[in-house]
């Protein structure tokens, strides 16, 4: 028998009633409205279920982040010219554990992603089942093209502030676009220097100095461990099948490298220039050139075809009004650039270039419509908070190595790594069903996410 109700409609009064408080008070944050509407979405069956979240104004009081800090960032260019840049820190929710969550550095960089992106961690961070808050923070400075004195001497005057308001007990960053291993060395010695303690501060450390083995490689691995959950349950398997993959990151990497473990064939990379498509396959040779090419050289993906001739590179057209790498024929894709890369034009793409699996290795890479798109065409969909989990599951498990002062083999990360995707994946199957949305995993990683948060809250009064 099927129990599914018909998923309520964006512009549900139930939905309204929370988009218009938020509207008010930040009608210029399209990116954390719209994260809020795909959260709330879920929540009707929960707050009539459970009346005391009503009364206690819990999702009302989820909206609003518990504190935000904008600051400077003055550095001096390797030409002597003096930049100013913004900083960010958002602590949204503290309920189940310090704020955790990644430092952006892009140019796109505002209050509205980073509250998008805090908001989501929120519920990703529950759904790990580890003690960690929700955060994030960053700054609209772009890497690209600066060298590394440039990088370190940014990376220093950003922790000059940031130090007082992060600790390895009240707020925990970590990478995410445009912060890796070599941000996080800079923001890390600076801290270090600062406070005068070595802790935990950030996770994503190198092993050598704290970080936790597979702590580089969880979201990916992540990402695609839950793709072969979802793959399983529908009584299949990854094994044989062609995947688009997008971005050439730390995401994208590693998720391509899953996949040729497990038996299928990444077919295409991205980056914000343009994108390959591989027939012929991104084998491991392929990828170690990829992995050389991003992370040392720090180049750009159209590289790859004047180094294998089997493939093609597009330019990125901002104004064609869909991405052509997602009209490639494929059996699954793993989104791990960026937020909306997939709108309504490019799941129809999908759905007709037989994609049956999307697992979401980025943040929020597909839009509202789109989501609707793929769950009606029938295409098992891993939204971001859920799929990409991993990397900050390994996260957690960086902090609780370094309070114990010990490190677990790569192989104790890894098994820890499947059975939280594994839980995580079994947990939003269940939600979902035990409130009438039968295996749409995106309203049982939003309902599943909250009831966690909201009971803790509610345990702690009105903080
Ligand atoms: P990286 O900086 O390592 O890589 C980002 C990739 O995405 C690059 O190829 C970049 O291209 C591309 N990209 C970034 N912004 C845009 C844009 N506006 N348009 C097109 N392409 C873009 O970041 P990560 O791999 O760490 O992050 C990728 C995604 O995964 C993000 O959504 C992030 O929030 C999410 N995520 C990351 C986690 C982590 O542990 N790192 C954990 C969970 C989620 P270019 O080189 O041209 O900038
Ligand atoms: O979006 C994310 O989950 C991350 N960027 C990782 C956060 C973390 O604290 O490891």
């Amino acid at each position: 028998m099927d129990t599914s109700v018909a998923a309520p409609h964006a512009s549900s009064a139930f939905v309204q009633e929370y988009l218009d408080i938020l509207a008010a008070r930040d009608p210029h944050q399209p990116e954390f409205l719209q994260a809020v509407q795909e959260v709330v979405v879920s929540l009707e069956p929960v707050l009539d279920r459970h009346p005391h979240y009503r009364q206690q104004r819990v999702l009302q009081r989820l909206l609003e982040p518990e504190r935000v800090v904008q600051f400077r960032v003055p550095w001096q260019a390797d030409d002597g010219e003096v930049m100013v840049n913004r900083g960010y820190r958002v602590g949204f929710n503290s309920a189940i554990g310090p704020y955790k969550g990644g430092l952006r550095f892009h140019p796109s960089v505002n209050l509205s992603i980073l509250k998008f992106l805090a908001f989501e961690q929120i519920f990703k961070n529950s759904l790990t089942g580890q003690p960690i808050g929700g955060g994030k923070g960053g700054s609209d400075f772009d890497p690209r093209g600066r060298s590394n004195s440039e990088v370190m001497r940014f990376c220093q005057s950003f922790m000059t502030e940031l130090f007082r308001h992060v600790g390895h007990n009240t707020d925990v960053p970590a990478g995410d676009i445009g912060v890796g291993g070599r941000e996080i060395g800079y923001l890390f010695g600076q801290y270090k220097r600062i406070t005068n303690t070595f802790t935990g501060v950030l996770t994503g450390r190198a092993p050598g100095w704290g970080g936790s083995l597979l702590r580089p490689e969880a979201t990916g691995y992540g990402a695609v461990y839950f793709a072969a959950e979802m793959a399983t349950t529908a009584g299949g398997s990854l094994e044989g099948m062609k995947c688009l993959v997008s971005g050439s990151g730390n995401v994208a990497q590693y998720a391509c490298r899953k996949l040729l473990e497990l038996g299928a064939t990444p077919i295409t990379l991205s980056d914000s220039s343009g994108w390959i498509h591989d027939p012929a396959g991104i084998d491991e040779e392929k990828l170690q050139f990829v992995m050389e090419l991003k992370n040392e050289r720090r180049g750009r993906i159209a590289e790859y075809c004047e180094r294998y001739t089997s493939a093609t590179w597009t330019a990125t057209d901002r104004d064609a009004g869909s991405n052509p790498l997602w009209s490639v024929p494929a059996d699954a894709a793993f989104p791990s650039a960026t937020q909306n890369e997939i709108n309504d034009t490019d799941a129809r793409n999908l759905v007709e270039g037989g994609v049956r699996l999307v697992s979401e290795g980025a943040n929020m890479p597909t839009t509202p419509e789109a989501q609707d798109t793929l769950v009606e065409a029938g295409v098992k969909l891993g939204p971001g908070k859920a799929a990409n989990a991993g990397g900050v599951a390994v996260s957690a498990l960086e902090m609780a190595q370094a309070s114990q002062r010990l490190r677990w083999t790569t192989e104790e990360v890894d098994r820890h790594l499947k059975r939280i995707m594994h839980d995580i994946h079994a947990v939003c199957l269940d939600a979902a069903s035990s409130y009438g949305f039968v295996d749409d995993y995106r309203h049982g990683a939003n309902i599943a996410g909250f009831r966690k948060v909201a009971d803790a809250m509610v345990d702690q009064g009105l903080v």
